[in-house]
């Protein structure tokens, strides 16, 4: 059965994953983004229904104050005698932590935080024994490892137990049992073009880990002109038939010479084989956007279908939608009439602004908003398309010189500039089309503006995420007397 890669396109970097009967879960890194921690369930592997997240409250989820791309790195997600356990790290606040869950759509507990230095904190569980191994930050003894108390955050004394087939910047530690011999797999080159999977196994979850004689088992290093690069920071997962599977992140670059991604890190799969008890990742291939199964579980139809969603908040906000940082729940409404946003003083160059965002999942696409707004003057809401507070592109409408206008304006680092304008009246539709080279905004029906992808790209924002698109507001210095209501908001691709 076929299948197109990424499974999970759109900033959804660090997949972790695993089973549980005949179901998947899997879960990513969501960094400054709120509610933390997005969670996916698939019967197939290649086909995935977003369930919620897994930090959803202040009290497991500070990143009031983060950075962009701080806040919460890599996770690790595993099932262990009934209960759900996500392990991940805020960097922004005290470091590792584990939330429980019985069901992992529901909520999640508080969280157990373990006092250790680094990030990508793995759980393997033997027994009544949980092994916490993770990246400690220390080049000399990169990966360490130590017994967890998972029920009080005790952790005993950490041991190195890998320091790195070529790089010793190691990370992404994931350990699993196989006939009775313990995998690690990690990754290495750091999470750029030289990323890769390695692998070691050893008789006992402690090590001695010994090279697998063919690491790198998965890169796409010397490839700079192929679409699919920068693939690593795995995890695996045996599927019930004794088929595995490996899914890890990866990018797609677009563009001429130099290449560049702008949707971030994505989540791609792959089969995993053994010889002689060591994992080939695709038949020792570079992982392609088109793939051929066997797939595990049914599946409708051998192409991803496309996506379209029409929502006019009647029913709030649908699990796509995530704030950049905690927002002010006052600010944001939803309702029979749409989602009424009241701008805030800040616009989105601050990390406070009002505005609420989906993951461009794909490179053609088109984003719709109808937006009811009689503003006062300097009062603008609209739509955004945003890689960070440095690095977004706007059409909105706001009021100057007394009369209604969209203006569409692009903010590139340091630089900012409307780039068009035109009158509108107090209903407005707003659009954002675009390809894998360049968006452009409309309003009501006529182009104002275009810009390129490559200036949102990770090459140019820097960063971990990826593009993130949707409606804002904003006063430009105080709050807005004027509420801006998305009546309906569309994403197609
Ligand atoms: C992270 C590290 C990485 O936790 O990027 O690609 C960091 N790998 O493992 C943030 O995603």
């Amino acid at each position: 059965m076929r299948y197109d890669n990424p499974v999970l396109p759109g900033f959804h970097p660090d997949p972790t994953i695993c089973r549980v009967g005949e179901t998947f879960y899997l879960a990513t890194s969501s960094f400054e983004y709120v509610p933390g921690v997005p969670l996916y369930r698939s019967e197939n592997l290649a086909d995935w229904d977003p369930i919620g997240h897994a930090l959803t409250r202040e009290s497991q989820l500070a990143v009031g104050d983060a950075d962009g791309s701080s806040g919460i790195y890599a996770p690790t997600l595993r099932y262990h005698d009934g209960t759900f356990y996500l392990v991940t790290t805020n960097v922004s606040d005290d470091g590792h932590f584990v939330v429980t869950a019985d069901d992992p759509s529901g909520e999640w507990s508080e969280p157990t935080w373990v006092d250790a230095p680094g990030i990508d904190p793995d759980l393997f569980f033997e027994g009544d024994t949980c092994y916490f191994t993770y990246h400690s930050g220390d080049p000399e003894n990169p990966i360490q490892q130590a017994e967890l108390d998972v029920e009080t955050g005790e952790l005993g004394e950490p041991k190195t137990i890998w320091t790195g087939f070529r790089d010793p910047y190691v990370e992404a530690p994931h350990i699993y049992e196989r006939n009775g011999t313990y995998h690690l797999i990690l990754a290495e080159g750091g999470t750029h073009a030289g990323h890769m999977v390695v692998a070691a196994r050893a008789d006992d979850p402690t090590g001695p880990y010994e090279s697998c004689p063919d690491n790198p088992v998965l890169t796409h290093w010397g490839r700079p002109r192929e679409d699919i690069r920068a693939t690593g920071h795995a995890d695996f997962v045996e599927d019930g038939s004794g088929e595995w599977w490996l899914v890890c992140l990866g990018i797609r670059q677009v563009g001429p010479w130099p290449r560049f991604h702008h949707l971030g890190r994505e989540t791609f799969l792959a089969p995993v084989e053994w010889d002689v008890g060591w994992p080939v990742v695709n038949g020792g291939e570079p992982i392609e956007a088109e793939m051929n199964g066997p797939l595990p579980g049914d599946r409708q139809t051998e192409t991803t279908a496309l996506e379209r969603t029409d929502t006019t908040f009647a029913d709030g906000l649908g699990l796509e939608w995530q704030f950049r940082r905690h927002p002010d729940r006052e600010r944001y409404e939803t309702g029979p009439d749409g989602l009424c946003l009241r701008g805030g003083p800040e616009t989105l160059d601050e990390p406070e602004a009002t505005f609420v965002g989906r993951r461009q999942t794909a490179f053609d696409c088109r984003v719709e908003a109808t937006l009811a707004f009689d503003p006062g003057a300097g009062e603008e809401a609209g739509l955004a398309v945003v890689a960070d507070d440095r690095h977004q592109y706007q059409v909105g409408v706001t009021r100057r010189d007394g009369r209604r206008e969209a203006v569409v304006r692009l903010r590139i680092g340091d630089a900012t500039e409307v780039v068009g304008r035109a009158p509108v009246g107090a209903t407005t539709d707003l659009a954002v089309t675009a390809d894998a080279e360049e968006y452009r905004f409309h309003a009501d029906g006529e182009q104002l503006g275009s810009a390129s992808t490559r200036y949102v790209s990770t090459e140019v924002a820097a960063g971990f995420t990826g593009v993130v698109v949707g409606p804002y507001a904003t006063g430009r210095g105080t709050t807005c007397e004027t509420d801006a209501v998305i009546e309906r908001f569309v994403y197609e691709s």
